[in-house]
């Protein structure tokens, strides 16, 4: 048997689409910034020309799902990150948005079979939501992170069903010595 996990190093043939929620922007914004920060970091070209990031930009988070599961569709990505801000008002509207956006995002990873990150902050308060978007930490970070290993990962699962998605010449394919490779040799023998 094989362990199969993402890694964070093999990352300049990988694509992403990042879709930001304008509403609550100054919390989305930096989201946004913490992420590129962690992909920049781990070799990813960020520049809006660049070939291997994408950026849309929606109304709100009740958009991010609908936009993120077209992006996934398109077979462009090797993943999708949302990235949006619920934050807690004093009526119902926060329930329905953060419930909606969750649900939607969620249906569009597994429609698609892309990754789709859930990088959606919710808070009570907008102290709490900036606590978490870069003055004690940025959750962007994180969700940059997830990205990267879930792009990782899912070529690597991937290429055990040797689908369309692997053979469509714009990915790498498993170098010698991955262990999904030998896993598969075996059972072959
Ligand atoms: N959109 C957000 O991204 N965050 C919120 O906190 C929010 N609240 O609370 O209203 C919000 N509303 C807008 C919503 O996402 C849609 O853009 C709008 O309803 C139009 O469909």
């Amino acid at each position: 048997m094989a362990v199969f996990e993402g890694n964070f190093t093999q990352t300049e043939s990988l694509k992403f689409a990042i879709v930001i929620g304008r509403f609550n922007d100054l919390i989305t914004g930096k989201l946004l910034a913490g992420c590129q920060d962690a992909m920049q970091r781990h070799g990813i070209d960020v520049s809006e020309q660049g070939t291997q990031v994408d950026y849309i930009w929606v109304p709100g988070c009740f958009e991010v799902a609908l936009v993120a599961r077209q992006l996934a569709m398109s077979d462009r990505y090797d993943a999708v990150i949302c990235l949006g801000a619920v934050i807690r008002g004093h009526t119902p509207h926060f329930d329905y948005v953060a419930a909606e956006v969750s649900k939607g995002i969620a249906a569009a990873g597994f429609q698609t079979g892309v990754p789709v990150i859930f990088g959606i902050l919710t808070a009570d308060t907008m102290q709490q939501a900036l606590e978490r978007a870069g003055i004690k930490s940025n959750k962007g970070w994180d969700y940059g992170m997830n990205a990267i290993e879930m792009a990782n990962l899912m070529r690597q699962v991937k290429g055990i069903s040797g689908d369309a998605y692997q053979n469509a010449g714009t990915h790498q394919t498993l170098p010698a010595g991955n262990p999904l490779k030998s896993a598969i040799a075996q059972e072959e023998v």
